[in-house]
């Protein structure tokens, strides 16, 4: 079921089912930690710990665990062989403690089919329209696919 919701998504479908991750985020932005990536450069989408920034480790560890998927779902098949982290506890803070910064598109909520798809198809190498398809929320801050990948960017300093 999950694999053929995220195929589903990962195509040219409209529907937004939005997974709640946070849920007491869901009045706004403003109770939201404002972490600076600039200074903390801890702060970035290398999920693993391997120094590498790759879609079947890092991106499918983030849109798992947006999913709510815990342990063995979460870890089986996506922890590089060089990862620095590898237990499901671990990965689950290491992604949690991104906060806000999982927020891709700025709507104040950290959603899979969104936030996560986003990144995911980043990390695949997709950009402009093919990057955006289908997973703009109306309520999106950052609705262009320039905007999208300057955010992803700030998450993914050179290693
Ligand atoms: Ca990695
Ligand atoms: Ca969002």
């Amino acid at each position: 079921m999950f694999w053929n919701l995220v195929q589903h998504k990962m195509g040219i479908g409209r529907q937004l089912f939005l997974f709640r991750w946070m849920p007491e985020l869901e009045n706004g932005g403003s109770n939201l930690t404002i972490r600076d990536t600039e200074s903390n450069p801890l702060y970035t989408i290398d999920i693993d710990g391997n120094n590498q920034y790759d879609a079947l480790s890092d991106g499918l560890l983030l849109l798992r665990a947006l999913f709510g998927l815990e342990g063995q779902s979460l870890t089986a098949g996506a922890i590089s062989p060089d990862a620095v982290y590898t237990e499901s506890s671990e990965i689950k803070s290491r992604i949690d403690s991104l906060g806000d910064l999982a927020d891709i598109d700025g709507n104040g909520t950290v959603n899979a089919l969104t936030d996560g798809l986003l990144t995911l198809r980043y990390l695949l190498g997709l950009e402009g329209d093919t990057l955006i398809n289908g997973v703009i929320e109306i309520d999106a801050i950052r609705k262009s696919a320039s905007e999208i990948e300057a955010h992803i960017k700030t998450l993914m300093p050179p290693l």
